[in-house]
């Protein structure tokens, strides 16, 4: 049986494990479930994962959740380049460390500010709670300047580990372009990011555009602003 990936392009890390994929080129089977239509929640997807999100896989039998051990766990059981996922233990723990930290930080507060200033408002026709958003917002600009100046060394890096692309960059990436939904370019706002994302996106073309496509669209189509029920 083919290694089965459940996913949706509308989240994050669902889009760093299909760009891992794509880029590193590991044959998959594509199982899409559309979180909008509540396809997440269904009995079928339910036996799949009985946390109800994406990402899953499921490799000959074998299903793990987690994109963090999604990502180690194919860069370990594939032949995939070495600077995806280092064999030196202390380049592999530097990796190690941001996927460690991204959960509480870029995950958390990018995610939080695009829930609270523009998903739940279009979802459930509700009104953003400015205050709200606003923490998110205070939040998450700490923790791009904490990206900026510590992870990226002020533009000295080049990469999260150093001068080569790895899983964690995948994560960071796919984690930072969320807000550009709900109006807030990261990387117009801070310029070293974007220079890093810049990086990224050469380092996995054509794949990185292919996999934030949908990100594209609705950014385009509501330019940060909820419309009811409409996405
Ligand atoms: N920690 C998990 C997070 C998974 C997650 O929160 N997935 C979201 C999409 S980004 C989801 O499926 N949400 C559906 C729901 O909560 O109803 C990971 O990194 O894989």
């Amino acid at each position: 049986m083919a290694l089965r990936v459940y996913y949706d392009l509308m989240s994050q890390p669902s889009r760093a494990i299909y760009l891992f994929l794509k880029v590193a080129n590991i044959p998959f089977e594509s199982c899409l479930v559309k979180l909008r239509e509540g396809e997440h929640f269904q009995d079928e997807f339910t036996k799949v994962n009985p946390f109800r999100k994406v990402p899953v896989i499921d490799d000959n039998g074998f299903k793990l959740t987690e994109s963090v051990a999604i990502l180690r766990y194919l860069a370990r059981s594939r032949n995939v380049e070495d600077n995806w996922y280092k064999a030196d233990l202390q380049l592999q723990a530097k990796v190690d460390e941001y996927l460690e930290w991204q959960h509480l930080n870029t995950r958390l507060f990018c995610a939080m500010y695009f829930r609270h200033k523009f998903l739940e408002p279009m979802m459930l026709q509700k009104p953003v709670d400015e205050k709200k958003v606003a923490r998110f917002q205070k939040e998450m600009e700490k923790c791009l300047s904490e990206i900026e100046n510590i992870w990226l060394d002020s533009g000295k890096k080049n990469f999260i580990t150093g001068d080569k692309i790895s899983i964690a960059d995948l994560l960071a990436c796919c984690e930072l372009e969320q807000p550009g939904m709900a109006g807030y370019d990261v990387f117009s706002k801070h310029p070293i990011i974007g220079a890093y994302r810049e990086r990224v996106r050469k380092a996995t073309e054509p794949h990185y555009e292919e996999a934030h496509k949908i990100v594209r669209i609705i950014t385009n189509k509501f330019k940060g602003v909820p419309q009811a029920n409409k996405l």
